[in-house]
């Protein structure tokens, strides 16, 4: 730490209990991002790092915008801050329009949380009271799928299925029940969807029948799991699902705070899978990340819905954050659309994903790679894990990949990549050629 640079170290690390961090290991070894432009980062001790991971899966348009930075000041300046209860303020609206024309025409009501976290628990939480209000009160009941991330709100781990966020914090929501996630090995190294697994999606038929129709409000999946290392859905999986929700009047809620606005080659994975859920949950690269920010689309039916079974002058949702569509964020979002559209850039991502595909698959038959799945500008590496510790070989690879000049995610002994979606090709080699090394030298 001899070498950071003036100023660019805090000197007192304890105050900051850090989320998802190993606390004690991370404060005597602090990882520092100091500044960011296009796809590096320049690390506390003046090292540029490559992105491999656009921040965590948000900085779609690369870091640094100008656009987006000049958008978030002007609107400082202008009009910081102003409630969204009983009250509006321009902004909010045309980003909600925006939002909505990117997306199939019946998803056109959107309403705005922080996080993705919100958007799920929202999204969970308009599901209830949406049967409720059309006299369907017994449908309460949440399906989830194992291996599944919908952020850390109650009902976003209650429906997730990553057993460490869920075991420490009781009983969570009462009612919920999981699918089967969608990962085989017998099927590694397979590019793109898996070819089989469709039947995993018929498993929900017998939750179904288990727990009787008339008590489920509601199945929410990620239509690519993304924080578990990147499992594209086998084909016909969503499909699927889309019939069997609509045979028994179950709404489909897809998790798309990753999968949205350009990472699979198309503004949202509904459009490049094809199957239209009944809402829709984004966040992170709504606004690049600049802000946080949030939202849920829902079929206008649900909307109408709450609307023809409420007084005109009654509110028809008790539900809202304090910052839902805070001006801030509406300005940047409405900037980071902007700059999407006019750079092409989900049409971009799409082009380089045959580059991304080759180049991540090249990693195997490297030291410890037993998987390597990939979709869009997102790849899974999985590393065998060392006998008795899972997630040390995933971590160290995670630090030495840092330490060599790239920025990637882990989650246990799996390695993610998700890149700016403005990377160039060579850069695209560079993250894998980094990775391929540290894993050649790793124990
Ligand atoms: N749903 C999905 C599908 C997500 O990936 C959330 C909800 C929650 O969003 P917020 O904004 O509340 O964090 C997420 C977030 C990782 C990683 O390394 C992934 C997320 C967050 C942090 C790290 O995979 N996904
Ligand atoms: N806690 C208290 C005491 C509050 O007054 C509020 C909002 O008014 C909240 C929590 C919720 O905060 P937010 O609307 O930012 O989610």
């Amino acid at each position: 730490m001899d070498d950071a640079r003036p100023g660019q170290r805090p000197n007192d690390l304890d105050a900051f209990w850090m989320p998802f961090t190993a606390n004690r290991q991370f404060k005597a070894a602090p990882r520092l991002l100091v500044a960011a432009e296009g796809v590096h980062y320049t690390s506390h001790d003046g090292r540029q790092v490559l992105d491999g991971s656009s921040g965590l899966w948000c900085v779609n348009a690369g870091h640094g915008r100008k656009p987006i930075i000049e958008a978030i000041q002007r609107q400082a300046a202008e009009l910081d801050f102003a409630p969204t209860f009983q009250m509006g303020h321009p902004k909010a609206f045309e980003l909600a329009s925006r939002v909505a024309s990117l997306l199939p025409a019946e998803l056109n009501r959107i309403f705005f949380t922080n996080s993705g976290s919100e958007a799920a628990d929202t999204a969970l939480k308009i599901a209830i009271a949406y049967h409720r209000a059309r006299g369907e009160a017994s449908r309460t009941r949440l399906i989830g799928r194992e291996r599944g991330y919908h952020g850390v709100g109650f009902g976003g781990i209650t429906v997730g299925g990553i057993s460490t966020n869920r075991k420490f914090f009781g009983s969570l929501l009462p009612g919920a029940d999981h699918l089967p996630h969608t990962h085989d090995m017998a099927r590694a190294f397979t590019k793109g969807q898996p070819q089989t697994g469709k039947e995993l999606a018929t498993e929900l038929e017998r939750i179904v029948a288990l727990h009787d129709p008339s008590t489920i409000a509601a199945v929410m999946v990620e239509p690519m799991a993304g924080s578990t290392g990147v499992l594209p859905p086998p084909v016909g999986y969503l499909e699927e699902l889309r019939r069997i929700c609509d045979k028994y009047g179950i709404l489909l809620i897809f998790d798309e705070v990753i999968t949205g606005f350009g990472r699979l080659g198309k503004p949202f994975a509904v459009e490049r899978f094809g199957v239209i859920p009944d809402m829709l949950t984004i966040a992170k690269g709504l606004t690049n990340g600049a802000v946080p920010m949030g939202a849920v689309a829902a079929k206008d039916g649900i909307y109408q819905t709450f609307m023809d079974t409420s007084a005109e002058n009654l509110i028809e949702l008790f539900h809202g954050y304090t910052y839902s569509g805070h001006p801030l964020a509406a300005a940047a979002g409405i900037a980071t659309l902007d700059l999407y559209r006019d750079e092409g850039l989900f049409e971009r991502a799409a082009g380089l994903e045959a580059h991304f595909e080759e180049a991540a698959h090249s990693l195997r038959g490297t030291r410890h790679v037993i998987d390597i799945r990939n979709i869009g500008l997102a790849a899974g590496i999985e590393l065998a894990p060392r006998p008795g510790q899972p997630g040390a070989r995933g971590f160290e690879a995670f630090r030495a990949c840092y330490e060599a000049g790239l920025l990637t995610r882990v989650t246990g002994d799996i390695l993610a990549v998700s890149p700016p979606l403005i990377i160039e090709p060579r850069q695209i080699d560079e993250i894998f050629g980094i990775m391929g090394e540290v894993l050649r030298k790793l124990d």
